[in-house]
C-alpha cells in the first residue's frame, strides 16, 4: 500500500473520530414538542452519524491532496487522465447505494409507518392555508380561531386545507416536526401527540409557519401554537364557544 493510502487512512480515521464526537455534542434542534418529534430527531441522529465517515474521508482526502500536492508555483503540464472502473470506484459505489437504500428503510419506511400506524384521535383541528395567513376552526366548539390551543397528552387530528383558486402551503410546527401539504379542494391529515407545555410568545418553535414557498408573504404565513393543561383548554374552549 502506498504511503500516500496510508496517510489519507489515518487522517480519514482521525476526521471521523472528530465529526462523530462533534455530532455527539451538538443538539440542533428546536423545542421538543411532541411524540412525534423524537422519531424525526432520531431519524436525523442516525443519519448524521452515518455521514460522519463520509464527512471524513472527503476532508482527509482533500487536506492531505492540498498539502502534499501544492503547485510549486511553476506552470506545470496536467497529469494524465483517469480511468475509472477499479477496485475502490466499484465498492464506493456500492457501499454508498447499500447505505442510501439501508436508510431508506430504516429509519425512513420503517419511522413513516410507526407515524401514520396511530389513526385515532381525542380531538380534530381543521387548518386553512390561505395566501398568507392560517385559520383553524374547532369543530367540537364550532368556533374559529386565530392561534391553535392544544391540552398536552392528547392526540389531536389536524385536518389541512387551502380554499380553491389558492396555492399550495405546508402546515408545519417546528416543535412537533412534521409537516403536511394543505391544498385547494383537498383535506390531509396528520396526527400529532404534545407532550410539552409550550406557547408561541416565548418559543418560536410553537408556531404554524408555513413551509412551502407560496409567495410575496409566504415568510410572514404563521399563526401562534399554546400547548396548556387539559383543564386550561377546556376552559378556553368554553369561553372561545360560549362567544
Ligand atoms: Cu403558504
Amino acid at each position: 500500500m502506498s504511503r500516500h493510502v496510508m496517510i489519507v487512512g489515518v487522517l480519514w480515521v482521525f476526521f471521523t473520530a472528530l465529526a462523530l464526537a462533534g455530532a455527539a455534542a451538538m443538539n440542533p434542534f428546536p423545542t421538543v414538542g411532541a411524540e412525534e418529534a423524537e422519531f424525526s430527531d432520531h431519524a436525523f441522529r442516525i443519519m448524521t452519524f452515518m455521514g460522519a465517515p463520509v464527512f471524513g474521508f472527503v476532508i482527509a482526502a482533500l487536506v492531505y491532496n492540498i498539502a502534499r500536492f501544492r503547485s510549486s508555483g511553476q506552470p506545470s503540464e496536467d497529469g494524465p487522465p483517469f480511468k475509472g472502473g477499479g477496485m475502490i470506484p466499484r465498492a464506493w459505489l456500492g457501499v454508498t447505494t447499500a447505505l442510501a437504500v439501508v436508510v431508506m428503510i430504516y429509519p425512513g419506511l420503517t419511522g413513516l409507518a410507526e407515524m401514520r400506524s396511530d389513526r385515532s384521535y381525542d380531538l380534530e383541528v381543521n387548518v386553512t392555508g390561505y395566501r398568507w395567513s392560517w385559520s383553524a376552526q374547532y369543530p367540537d366548539g364550532e368556533f374559529t380561531s386565530n392561534e391553535i390551543v392544544l391540552p398536552k397528552d392528547q392526540r389531536v387530528r389536524f385536518n389541512v386545507t387551502a380554499p380553491a383558486g389558492d396555492v399550495l402551503h405546508s402546515f408545519w410546527v417546528p416543535a412537533f416536526r412534521l409537516k403536511i401539504d394543505a391544498v385547494p379542494g383537498q383535506t390531509n391529515y396528520l396526527w400529532i401527540t404534545p407532550t410539552e407545555l409550550g406557547d408561541g410568545a416565548n418559543d418560536a418553535a410553537f408556531r404554524v409557519q408555513c413551509a412551502e414557498l407560496c409567495g410575496l408573504n409566504h415568510a410572514g404565513m404563521r399563526m401562534n401554537v399554546r400547548v396548556v393543561e387539559p383543564d386550561e383548554f377546556e376552559a378556553w374552549v368554553a369561553e372561545k364557544a360560549g362567544n
